[in-house]
C-alpha cells in the first residue's frame, strides 16, 4: 500500500497506530492533527527524522487544509481517529464534540468524496476510509445481556457516544449513497503507552505512584471490555487490507473487568514493582458518579475473528503489566502530559465534582 493519511495521529490510539504501521508496513504516513490538549507530538518522537512520516498541523473541519493534503499526498486510505474522546469532558462541554466529531467528520468525508471521484476507477475501488469508532455507540448492557454485535441497535447515552454514532451514520451513508468505500470499526476501551492521563488507567497509575487518592465513580462496579492498544492497531491494519467496504467490525479484547478490578490489578503491579509503605489500593476513594454512567460494555468480535482471522496478542494481565512498566519507564512523558490543561481539568472534574449535577 502507498501513502496513508491518519487524522488524530498525535493522540493516544493514532500515535500507536502510526508507530505500528511504520514497524509492520513501512509505507509513508501523513498525520493531520490539530494538536488539542490531547494531541502530543512527543508520542511520535521516534519518527522525528524518519522520512516516512509527515506531520500536518490542521483541523479536520478545515476544508481547504483537507483538500490540500489530499491533493498533495494522494493517499490510498484515510484512517480517521481525530476526535474529542473523553466522556467526562463531553458531559461538561458537549459543543466541541459536535464540532469535531460530527461536523468535522462530515467535512472530512465530504472533501474526501470530492477528491475521490477524480481518481482513476481502480484507485477509487481500492481506496478506503476507515472511521475509527467506539463500542459506546451501542449504549449500556445489563449484567446478563449478551455482548454487542455489529447488529446491535445504536443507543448512545453520552454526548461523546452520540457524536461518534452520528459520525458512523454519516460514514455509512457516504458509502451507501456515493459509493465511497467506508468501513466503520467499533472498539472497546483501549489502554497502553501514550494514553492521556485523564483516562482511568493512566490516571490511576499516576495517582497511585504519587500517593494521591484514586477516584472511583459510583460503586466501581461498572464493567468495560479492555484491549491493549497495539491489538486495536493490528485489527485496523487487518481491516484496511481485507475488510469489506460498507461493513462495520467490532474490535474488543474479550477482557471484561469492573473498574475496581482494574484498579486493584494496577495497584498490585505497582506494589510489586515499586514497593510502598502501605498497599496502594488503600488510596481508593469513592466519588460522585458520572452522569448517565453506562453500566457495562462487552464486545462480540466474532466477525473479525471468523472473517479476517484477527486475534488479540495480549491478555489483560500481560497488556496491563506492559502498560504499567511503560509509565514507570516514561515518567518524563507522563509529567509533561500532566502539565498545562490537565491540572485545570482535575480541578473541574474532581475538586468541583459536587457542582456538576443533573438539574
Ligand atoms: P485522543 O483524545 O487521545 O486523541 C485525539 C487526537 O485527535 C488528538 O491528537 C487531537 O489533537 C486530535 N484532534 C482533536 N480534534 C481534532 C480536529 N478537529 N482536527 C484534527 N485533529 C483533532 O483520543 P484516542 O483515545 O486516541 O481516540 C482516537 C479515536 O479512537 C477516537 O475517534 C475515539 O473515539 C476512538 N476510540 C478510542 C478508544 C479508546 O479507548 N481510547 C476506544 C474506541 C475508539
Ligand atoms: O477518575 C475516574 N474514575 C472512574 O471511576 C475516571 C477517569 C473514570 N472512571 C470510570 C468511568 C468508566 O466506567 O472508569 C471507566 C473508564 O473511564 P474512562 O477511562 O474515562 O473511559 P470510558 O468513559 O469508558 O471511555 C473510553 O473508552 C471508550 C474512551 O475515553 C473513549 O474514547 C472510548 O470510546
Amino acid at each position: 500500500m502507498e501513502t496513508i493519511l491518519v487524522t488524530g495521529g498525535a493522540g493516544f490510539v493514532g500515535s500507536n497506530f502510526i508507530l505500528d504501521w511504520i514497524e509492520h508496513i513501512g509505507t509513508r504516513v501523513v498525520s493531520l492533527d490539530k494538536l488539542t490538549y490531547a494531541g502530543n507530538l512527543r508520542n511520535l518522537t521516534a519518527l522525528r527524522s524518519d522520512s516516512r512520516h509527515n506531520f500536518v498541523l490542521g483541523d479536520i473541519g478545515d476544508r481547504a487544509v483537507v483538500r490540500k493534503v489530499l491533493e498533495l499526498y494522494q493517499p490510498a486510505a484515510v484512517v480517521h481517529f481525530a476526535a474529542e474522546s473523553h466522556v467526562d469532558r463531553s458531559i461538561l462541554g458537549p459543543e466541541e464534540f459536535i464540532r469535531t466529531n460530527v461536523e468535522g467528520t462530515f467535512r472530512l468525508l465530504d472533501e474526501v468524496r470530492a477528491w475521490w471521484v477524480t481518481l482513476k476507477p481502480e484507485q477509487r475501488e481500492s481506496f478506503r476510509f476507515l472511521n475509527v469508532s467506539t463500542d459506546e455507540v451501542y449504549g449500556s448492557l445489563g449484567e446478563g445481556d449478551t455482548p454487542f454485535t455489529e447488529n446491535s441497535q445504536y443507543a448512545p447515552n453520552s454526548p461523546y457516544a452520540a457524536s461518534k454514532a452520528s459520525a458512523d451514520h454519516i460514514a455509512r451513508a457516504y458509502c451507501h449513497t456515493y459509493g465511497l468505500p467506508t468501513i466503520i470499526t467499533n472498539c472497546s476501551n483501549n489502554y497502553g503507552p501514550y494514553q492521556f492521563p485523564e483516562k482511568l488507567i493512566p490516571l490511576v497509575i499516576g495517582n497511585a505512584l504519587a500517593g494521591r487518592a484514586i477516584p472511583v465513580y459510583g460503586d466501581g462496579q461498572n464493567v468495560r471490555d479492555w484491549i491493549f492498544v497495539r491489538d486495536h492497531c493490528a485489527a485496523l491494519r487487518t481491516i484496511l487490507r481485507r475488510g469489506v467496504p460498507g461493513t462495520s467490525y467490532n474490535i474488543g479484547g474479550e477482557s471484561e473487568r469492573t473498574n475496581l478490578q482494574v484498579i486493584a490489578a494496577i495497584c498490585n503491579v505497582l506494589d510489586e514493582e515499586v514497593p510502598a509503605a502501605s498497599p496502594r489500593r488503600d488510596l481508593i476513594e469513592f466519588v460522585k458518579d458520572r452522569l448517565g454512567h453506562d453500566r457495562r460494555y462487552a464486545i462480540d468480535c466474532t466477525r473479525l475473528r471468523a472473517e479476517l482471522a484477527w486475534e488479540p496478542a495480549e491478555s489483560f494481565e500481560t497488556g496491563l503489566r506492559k502498560t504499567v512498566l511503560w509509565y514507570l519507564e516514561n515518567s518524563e512523558w507522563a509529567k509533561e502530559a500532566r502539565g498545562g490543561n490537565y491540572q485545570h481539568w482535575i480541578s473541574v472534574n474532581y475538586e468541583q465534582r459536587d457542582t456538576i449535577c443533573r438539574a
